[in-house]
């Protein structure tokens, strides 16, 4: 068994989380990655929603994958979970996820008039009054099935939008159809629902190859897959559906990774930046995409396959295109090494031991609070030395300047291999700028993991 810390995330800080997903192939492969990670959530419902891509009905590469894939997955869950609680005891039961499992809206693409029990489930989980903890809907599909979940609560139970919005955080993978604009947008937005709409989720589908750097397509290529993920890891990754044993396509990861309690705190502010990317604010709550070019400009309608700016620098050649497309991806590239060594120690964990597995480090930050005032021209020290491992690994630091996710225009500062890092505030900030330092803690282990502190430093006046 795990070694008690006292220093684990509490049950309570896990992100609350509702999966809504149209069934494609990456669909199902995201699903496997959101499995294991579900001892890092609570996860409230999975739910089967059509899209304009996929509906019950559709022809050719719009057919409609059978709702049941779900329940599939959750059973080839259900043959490692013993193993996986090995690791981690806050793995929920197949029998939980089980009664969580829903099909919502799939008639049609953008279906948002039938009262299905997946829309009647989400309805109940945002009514809930006994728990007012915010919980992130994402939708891997279209936002019919939310839209229609949405559309009850304005129906049955007017008074009380607000606070089901003030609870409710959306992380779409585009705009799948265009509920989102006929009914959310008019009838909820002003609302202010913090809402990432996502573009660069693209960078872990199927135009990876294309997009990421060469550095980090080693973790998506055959040789690594194959030996991390898909072989003898039991039958949860067995069921991973692969290109001639190569990463195929997690277009809908994102949207989950967005939400992981590693550290980053990005679920604070979308445009803080993590392992789900980074967002700037396009419209009342609603985060984008940063612009790669400057000029262009994001689509006031539904921001589709139609209008992506993926699709559009994904088949550049020239170099200049080349380079600002890899910029363009970089908020979610810049962590995919970490990514997908959390994803193999995650196989890794359906199948061994606890002493035979490697398990993430825990940053612990001393006299160091998380957010701090700082004056100009300021030294402050950041002390991350009483971090540890589970495993008694060796961890190595690395303390960055995470200057895109902050206000500081003055470029980055130095970086620090200590545990304990000594930063001094540029005189030339601003009061009121905003300094986001990483501490990064990885492990010697195998596969190495990383888990992370951001501490965010608010300059203020002498
Ligand atoms: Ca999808
Ligand atoms: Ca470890």
């Amino acid at each position: 068994m795990p070694p008690c810390t006292g220093a684990e995330p509490l049950e309570s800080h896990r992100p609350r989380v509702i999966v809504t997903t149209d069934g494609e192939e990456d669909d199902r492969c995201s699903m496997v990655r959101f499995l294991l990670t579900a001892n890092d959530f609570e996860v409230e419902a999975i739910i089967n929603s059509s899209s304009q891509f996929h509906w019950v009905g559709g022809k050719g590469w719009n057919v409609f994958h059978p709702a049941s894939w779900v329940k599939d997955y959750i059973g080839f869950y259900s043959e490692v979970y013993n193993n996986l609680r090995l690791h981690d005891p806050n793995y929920p039961t197949p029998d939980y996820l089980l009664s969580n499992w829903k099909v919502g809206n799939i008639s049609a693409s953008g279906e948002d008039e039938i009262r299905t029990e997946g829309a009647e489930w989400i309805v109940k989980i945002l009514l809930d009054d006994s728990d007012s903890r915010p919980i992130w809907v994402q939708a891997w599909g279209g936002c019919n099935t939310i839209a229609r979940a949405l559309k009850i609560i304005q129906e049955d139970h007017p008074s009380r939008m607000k606070e089901v919005a003030a609870k409710l955080r959306l992380f779409l993978i585009w705009e799948q159809d265009d509920s989102y604009q006929k009914y959310i947008r008019p009838n909820w937005e002003h609302v202010n629902i913090p809402t990432i709409i996502s573009d660069q989720f693209d960078c872990m589908a199927y135009i990876w190859r294309k997009v990421l750097p060469n550095a980090t397509k080693t973790y998506f290529e055959a040789d690594w897959m194959k030996t991390h993920i898909l072989t003898g890891k039991g039958p949860l990754c067995a069921a991973y559906e692969h290109k001639e044993w190569a990463f195929n396509a997690e277009g809908d990861t994102p949207a989950f990774l967005h939400a992981i309690p590693n550290g980053l705190r990005s679920v604070e502010s979308p445009g803080w930046g993590g392992w789900g990317g980074r967002y700037v604010k396009t419209r009342n709550n609603v985060w984008m995409d940063p612009d790669p070019i400057e000029g262009w400009k994001h689509a006031d309608g539904q921001r589709s396959i139609h209008n992506s700016w993926s699709k559009k620098l994904e088949n550049a050649s020239d170099p200049k295109m080349q380079a600002i497309r890899t910029q363009y991806f970089k908020p979610i590239w810049r962590w995919l090494d970490a990514v997908q060594n959390d994803f193999a120690a995650r196989a890794d964990w359906c199948v061994k031991d606890y002493a035979s597995a490697n398990h993430p480090p825990i940053v612990i930050l001393k006299n160091t609070p998380l957010d701090l005032e700082a004056e100009r021209g300021k030294e402050i020290t950041l002390d991350a030395s009483a971090s540890s491992d589970p495993d008694r690994d060796r961890l190595t630091f690395r303390w960055w300047h995470y200057a895109e996710a902050g206000t500081y225009s003055g470029g980055e500062l130095p970086e620090s291999n200590a545990p304990k890092a000594t930063i001094t505030i540029p005189k030339d900030a601003q009061p009121g700028d905003e300094i986001h330092m990483v501490c990064e803690v990885k492990d010697v282990g195998s596969p190495p993991l990383t888990r992370y502190q951001r501490v965010v430093i608010h300059v203020k006046d002498h």
